[in-house]
């Protein structure tokens, strides 16, 4: 077997994820190649080789200029702080390293152009960890667009509420609250749910032509934990807005992490001429479908159970009936990546295609300032 050798950058959440993925990948998918976990960077040496070990990496790095440089890494894994990823991302290609990049693609577009213009120049495999197009009801939701059932699509409606920092004693920055803290998120719920949102959407929907936005930061100032000092927070911690799609379809997200009761509460509904279709992160493995084509006497929302064999990716898994979660979702983009690889087309989202969304994280933005419609810029 072809050997895929990994170096990732990273611990934390999407570190653990990513790793669980590389892992697992090749028990329940048959490809060339084969992933190896070749060697795990973190600034601490003593929590690199804590993760290495736990993971099976088989050495530390603790500088990643290093590791992108190592003969034995052929696949650069960056799921470090999004402050981070431009200046890695532009290093690791021009060392002609294949990349994976945790989402946002970057802290705003002028950076995300950069990285773009990096890979491309280099002509390395690329893509970023927008995982949620990879949950097979959501991948469900793409096949039944695409094949025409729900004809001209009027509406698209999607949130992602969360609560965990409502408490303003939550400090901002470090481990994990580094999300809090502008200089090393980019944006508050913008960059890090609605991004979620608009990947999806774009996937599903096609492009958006232009946003009306609106943003809050509920709680002014926060102690930073790398300085201790309170410090103002920058970052949205509520954003919810309007947009048109360029196929005419109008729509509204939303996304908060002060929605008291709801921890990662993303869900999307669309509305087209013949059907609808909705998705709750929180029950994952379902898609609602309604069809106004059914007779009328049995025509009503029906509940699919998304676990049998020719339903995607489901043929790689249990028997129909048995459900995967989560973390199912970041096995399924590796082996598309490495599909991708193999077939030599390539598996979205790619950097270019990531760059969208973040054009459209940008409008939104730009929007909730000036208090206008904003046009989403093209993607150059
Ligand atoms: C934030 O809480 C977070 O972990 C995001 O950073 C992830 O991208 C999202 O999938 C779940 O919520």
């Amino acid at each position: 077997m072809k050997k895929l050798r990994i170096g990732l950058i990273g611990y934390g959440f999407m570190g653990r994820a990513h790793s669980n993925a590389y892992r697992k990948v090749g028990n329940f998918f048959d490809f060339e190649h084969e992933c190896v976990l070749q060697a795990a960077c973190a600034r601490d040496a003593a929590k690199a080789k804590d993760f290495a070990r736990r993971w099976g990496y088989q050495s530390v790095e603790t500088d990643w200029r290093k590791l992108i440089l190592r003969d034995d890494i052929d696949l650069v894994d960056i799921c470090v702080p999004n402050n981070l990823h431009a200046e890695i991302a532009i290093a690791a290609a021009k060392a002609g390293k294949m990349i994976l990049c945790e989402k946002p693609l970057s802290m705003n577009t002028p950076e995300g152009r950069k990285m773009v213009a990096a890979v491309e120049k280099a002509k390395v495999p690329n893509m970023v960890w927008y995982n949620y197009r990879r949950v097979p009801a959501v991948t469900l939701a793409k096949q039944l667009i695409d094949e025409g059932r729900l004809g001209k699509i009027f509406h698209y409606r999607a949130k992602f509420l969360q609560d965990w920092t409502i408490s303003a004693d939550l400090p901002q920055g470090g481990a994990g609250l580094w999300r809090l803290d502008v200089k090393a998120a980019g944006s508050g719920v913008t960059g890090d749910l609605l991004a979620h949102c608009i990947d999806t959407a774009l996937w599903l929907n096609g492009g958006i032509e232009k946003v009306n936005a609106m943003t809050e930061t509920f709680i002014k100032q926060r102690k930073h934990t790398l300085t201790g000092k309170v410090e103002k927070v920058g970052i949205d911690d509520a954003c919810a807005f309007l947009a048109r799609f360029n196929n005419g379809s109008l729509a509204t997200f939303e996304s908060t992490r002060y929605a008291r009761g709801h921890k990662a509460l993303y869900t999307f509904e669309i509305n087209g001429e013949h059907a609808s279709i909705f998705w709750d992160l929180h029950d994952l493995h379902r898609l609602q479908y309604f069809d106004h084509r059914d007779q009328s006497i049995v025509r009503g929302w029906r509940s699919i159970h998304v676990s049998d064999g020719d339903q995607p990716y489901m043929n790689h898994w249990w028997v129909p009936g048995l459900q995967i979660g989560y973390e199912h979702s970041f096995v399924h983009q590796v082996a598309d990546f490495i599909q991708g690889l193999e077939s030599g087309k390539p598996a979205g989202p790619t950097f270019r295609e990531a760059l969208e969304t973040q054009q459209v994280c940008d409008a939104v933005l730009k929007s909730a300032k000036s208090q206008r419609w904003e046009k989403v810029a093209r993607a150059k």
